[in-house]
């Protein structure tokens, strides 16, 4: 029986250098060389190079290896060696390789170039990438960083209904669902529902899916993508913005610190994420409109800002920045007037640099009974739809702010990836839903 603590990750730590141990796992590739097999073996840990010299194993089991089909299933034993010039610095010279579960020849992806669509369909396959599994730890630790955080900070992790019967952030792109004789929807936000629970329970966040019905078919818009939604009473728009810096530089710094290497391995040299640091810039949605009329003179305030004028902003900063105060016409129904200006609201979005654009949304809602009856029905909302929302404004309001971040935007941008596909492990596209 192999031991369990016998991980790639494990030698990689250097916990193992000079003992003879046994790993069972996958047969990433095998290349052959005179009397030596080169086999790239991955345990789901990490992927490392086992070397087999003819000379000292079974030559018929050498033979069998040589032609061993790749992503079989294998049990190796060899002695773990030091190697500065080997990814990860160590080796394994073998001397044993059991075949548990021989794959079928022809994998369907080769060492050769494939398009990103039979890729997609191969994706269930396509995740044992190397890249691919790189991807999914930074993911992992960046999620724990935010979770740690917040929970340190006091923070309840609370979870909110997937099923719901109104919009959050307007109907255009809501999904339908039947719901025994009822419309349900997949909700767009946990937002409504955590405004209510902070009443009760103070300051909280989740980390939950959130459906959009999208049909931009851009490098940044899923349809089902993982959310981080924060929400706090008696917190007002410049709270939330010094809250948001501090949750982000503190995530990114720590993976930088933690996971350089992989960073390296995703495309990301980890010193470009060394300035984000708080204080992020901000720029009111005003002042974001002239930046934009500068290449696009036509663009007209009260215009939301689209990918293309958000990637013209981000070359004005180095780190992430802070869009604020835009105009009702594009914010939803909960977000406060400004006192000063009821044109805009105080509402900010967090933009990533290097083109990305925005990562989070939020802002400070409307406490006051009156003020969110007439907004609900400016929009032409049923209020039927919302008489509970309304109630929170009745029994024991307060001035609150909260914000949601798209997890795979921030991770996308945070490994420099091309495409927000690449972000999760099996996306949902506007033309896809499979495998
Ligand atoms: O629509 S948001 O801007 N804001 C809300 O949903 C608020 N109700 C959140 C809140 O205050 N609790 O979406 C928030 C973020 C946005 O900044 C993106 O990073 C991400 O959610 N988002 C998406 N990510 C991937 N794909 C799509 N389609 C998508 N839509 C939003």
């Amino acid at each position: 029986m192999v031991d369990a603590t016998h991980t790639i990750a494990n030698i990689f730590a250097g916990k193992f250098d000079g003992t003879h141990l046994g790993l069972r796992g996958w047969v990433q590739n095998i290349r052959a060389g005179g009397g030596i097999l080169f086999l790239q073996f991955r345990d789901g840990t990490g992927i490392i190079q086992c070397t087999l010299k003819k000379d000292q194993m079974d030559p018929q089991e050498f033979e069998h290896l040589r032609n061993i089909p790749i992503e079989s299933t294998v049990e190796i034993s060899g002695l773990v060696r030091k190697d500065p010039r080997a990814p990860g610095g160590y080796e394994i010279t073998g001397d044993k390789v059991s075949v548990l579960y021989q794959a079928e020849d022809g994998f369907p992806i080769a060492k050769k170039y494939h398009g990103p669509d039979f890729l997609l369909d191969n994706r269930h396959l396509w995740i044992r990438n190397p890249k691919m599994q790189t991807i999914l730890r930074l993911r992992t630790r960046l999620l724990a960083e935010f979770r740690k955080w917040l929970v340190d900070h006091e923070y309840l992790e609370v979870q909110m209904p997937i099923l719901v019967n109104a919009a959050v952030e307007g109907g255009s792109t809501l999904f339908e669902v039947k719901y025994f004789d009822q419309k349900a929807y997949l909700t767009q936000s946990w937002q409504l529902y955590a405004e209510a629970m902070i009443f009760g329970v103070g300051k909280i966040f989740t980390v939950a899916p959130s459906f959009r019905a999208e049909k931009s078919r851009t490098r940044r818009h899923l349809t089902e993508y993982w959310h981080l939604e924060v929400e706090e009473p008696w917190l007002n728009l410049d709270g939330l913005m010094r809250l948001e810096e501090e949750l982000v530089s503190n995530a990114v710094q720590r993976t930088r610190e933690l996971m350089p290497e992989e960073l390296k391995l995703v495309g990301r040299n980890p010193d470009e994420l060394k300035n984000v640091t708080p204080p992020f810039p901000r720029i009111t949605y005003g002042e974001a409109v002239k930046l934009v009329q500068k290449s696009k003179p036509d663009f007209r305030w009260g215009t939301d800002l689209g990918w293309k004028e958000e990637k013209v902003l981000t070359e004005n900063f180095d780190r992430p920045f802070f869009v604020t105060h835009y105009p009702k016409e594009v914010k939803a129904f909960y977000h406060m007037p400004d006192p000063d200006n009821s044109e805009v609201t105080l509402s900010a979005d967090l933009l990533a640099p290097e083109g990305y654009g925005e990562i989070t949304g939020g802002g400070q809602r409307i406490h006051e009974l009156q003020q969110l009856l007439a907004r609900i029905k400016e929009e032409g909302l049923k209020l039927e739809d919302y008489n509970w929302y309304v109630d929170l404004r009745r029994y024991g309001t307060a001035p609150h702010s909260g914000f949601g971040m798209g997890v795979e935007r921030t991770l996308a941008w945070v490994c420099k990836l091309e495409h927000i596909r690449d972000a999760i492990p099996f996306p949902r596209l506007i033309n896809r839903i499979f495998p």
